[in-house]
């Protein structure tokens, strides 16, 4: 059944790969499922067509047959467990990587999208250059729990799993802040992420629509 997804026409990022659709992406190319893209305009993903998909007009989403889902973990954890390779067979290593998805994207990504926010478009707010450590220091405090969780291990709950592959993601955020580089055990993470054949194939497919 083909798979259809969305992604930004022009990502304000010009193609590093920030857009979400880039872990779905990734996700479909770790288990080898083809997939087709419907590019959307912001205009197109406020329009009736693309919120009767999403309710709040974003992207990704992920159409399959009759199914339509959005939210990048609900996604990834769909493809991940209807294809072999981004969830271990024992069922507590199981449960543990989907503990690591939902860490990912409850725990860890708010703040980090928290400090974007504060730096991008907060910044000339009378109070942004004072809330800006406060901001950080969470980011850190978080990455600090983290780092020392992972140690030098190669991924965070034994092989690659679906939560390294959402957890890098949302790492990967932080690259141009410079904190991640705080943290070298982070940092080497994310790289070995990025490393991946598959990933680096979903990279390329997001950076061919939004490069130049
Ligand atoms: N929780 C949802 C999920 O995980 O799927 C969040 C989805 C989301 O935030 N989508 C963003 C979006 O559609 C695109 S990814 N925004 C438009 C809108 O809300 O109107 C967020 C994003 C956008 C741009 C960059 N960038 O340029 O660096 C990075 C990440």
């Amino acid at each position: 059944m083909t798979i259809t997804i969305s992604a930004f026409e022009k990502s304000p990022d010009g193609g590093k790969g920030l857009a979400r659709d880039t872990r779905v992406r990734w996700a479909l190319e770790e288990v080898g499922e083809p997939y087709a893209v419907r590019l959307l305009s912001f205009a197109a993903m406020k329009e009736p067509a693309h919120l009767a998909l999403h309710p709040f007009g974003q992207i990704p989403t992920y159409e399959e047959g009759d199914l339509v889902l959005f939210e990048t973990g609900a996604i990834v954890l769909h493809i991940a467990q209807r294809h072999a390779g981004l969830l271990p067979d024992d069922a507590g290593a199981r449960a543990r990587a989907i503990a690591w998805m939902f860490a990912a994207v409850n725990t860890v990504e708010p703040p980090i999208l928290d400090l974007v926010n504060a730096r991008l478009f907060e910044r000339e707010k009378p109070w942004g250059e004072a809330r800006l450590p406060l901001v950080e220091g969470r980011v850190r405090g978080r990455l600090k729990q983290l780092s020392a969780r992972l140690k030098d291990g190669e991924w965070l709950d034994g092989a690659f799993s679906a939560g390294d592959l959402m957890m890098a993601s949302v790492l990967l955020r932080l690259r141009a802040s410079g904190i991640l580089d705080e943290f070298p055990n982070l940092a080497a993470y994310v790289a070995r992420g990025e490393a991946r054949p598959a990933y680096k194939r979903a990279f390329a497919a997001q950076l061919a629509i939004n490069a130049g």
